[in-house]
């Protein structure tokens, strides 16, 4: 039997995943517009408290400025208008070029309008809102997720929203400066406990120093890559163009894996560890997993990258 995309997706079979993410973005999706912006408020002033702004880069902001600019110049009811029909997800021309934006740029915009409802400048959420009791649920269950887990709620609730004609899951390109890959001299290198396969560590040094040409190069032309709860990115350059996209100041930091061959020349290896983003840097670490398979070759046919369950997670390193 040889691999396909489908059935490399299970390799690793007993890795527990985050599923609170999906379930909770899920519950949070059924309440109205009022209580999305609410909860999200109240859960964002609870655990945003250590965004870093440089996160998005100023020169990428640009794309989300005339936006913002006509929010700003509003009166707070149309504001308020504004954010209920991007939690509706609405079909107006303003929800249609927020769709248009990449994840750091709708997280960017956000951001700013946080900021503004924080000085007054953007129509707060009403002093004294009540949350509907199925909101509380909501946010109730967002505080007993770890931070990781939080952060990744709040990014994939925000994803959602404006109108997007095109189906969950769609790859929308965009053209974002992308800062140059960090210079040899200033590389660090990873070193994973269990692991010395090359591939596997390349493509983690790679990715630490923005090198994603050099992290592409490292897949099979018709290799995959699939994101936390999303479905397989498939080829070269659909890679590189979501690398590009989302991957841009992140950081990794394997700790252990198992790595073992298994039919027709395939490897099959698995990396635990922490991720941070440039959003919260080192106050906020991911428990990750990374599901590789090599092929014969030495390239990456599949990767997985999971959220994990709990931190005990991390030393679960079992094959089946
Ligand atoms: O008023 O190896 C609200 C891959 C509404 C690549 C708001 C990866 C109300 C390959 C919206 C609340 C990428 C897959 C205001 C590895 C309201 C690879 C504002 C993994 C003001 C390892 C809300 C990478 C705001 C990972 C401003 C796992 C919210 C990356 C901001 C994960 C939320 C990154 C932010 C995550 C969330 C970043 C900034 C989860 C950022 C989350």
């Amino acid at each position: 039997m040889s691999f396909t995309i489908q059935s490399a997706q299970s390799i690793f079979p007993g890795t527990l995943v985050a599923d609170i993410v999906p379930t909770v973005v899920e519950s949070f999706s059924q309440l109205n517009a009022e209580d999305q912006l609410a909860l999200l408020w109240f859960a964002y002033t609870e655990m945003g408290r250590s965004i870093t702004v440089a996160a998005p880069g100023a020169a990428n902001m640009i794309l989300a400025q005339g936006l913002l600019e006509q929010i700003k110049q509003m009166p707070f009811e149309a504001q308020t208008q504004v954010m209920y029909d991007l939690a509706n997800r609405a079909d107006t021309p303003l929800c249609r070029s927020y769709a248009s934006f990449t994840v750091n740029i709708k997280l960017g915009f956000w951001y700013q309008l946080g900021e503004w409802m924080a000085q007054g400048i953007v129509a707060p959420i009403p002093e004294g809102y009540k949350l509907s009791s199925k909101a509380a649920d909501v946010l109730q269950a967002i505080r007993n997720a770890d931070s990781g887990q939080q952060i990744t709620i709040l990014r994939n609730t925000v994803v959602n929203m404006g109108f997007d004609p095109n189906a969950p899951g769609s790859y929308k390109k965009v053209s974002e400066p992308v800062s140059p890959p960090i210079a040899p001299a200033f590389r660090t290198k990873v070193t994973i406990e269990g692991i010395n396969d090359a591939t596997v560590l390349g493509y983690i040094n790679n990715m630490n120093a923005n090198d994603f040409d050099a992290a592409v190069a490292l897949f099979r032309s018709e290799g995959a890559l699939q994101p936390p709860f999303e479905r397989p990115i498939v080829g070269q350059e659909a890679i590189r163009a979501y690398m590009r996209e989302e991957c841009q100041g992140l950081k990794m930091i394997p700790e252990r894996g198992i790595s073992e061959p298994v039919e027709d020349g395939y490897t099959q290896v698995k990396v635990t560890g922490k991720v941070q983003t440039p959003w919260f840097g080192a106050s906020v670490g991911m428990n990750i997993a990374w599901r590789f398979l090599i092929d014969p070759q030495g390239k990456i046919f599949f990767v997985a990258i999971d959220l994990l369950a709990s931190p005990k997670e991390l030393l679960n390193l079992v094959r089946k």
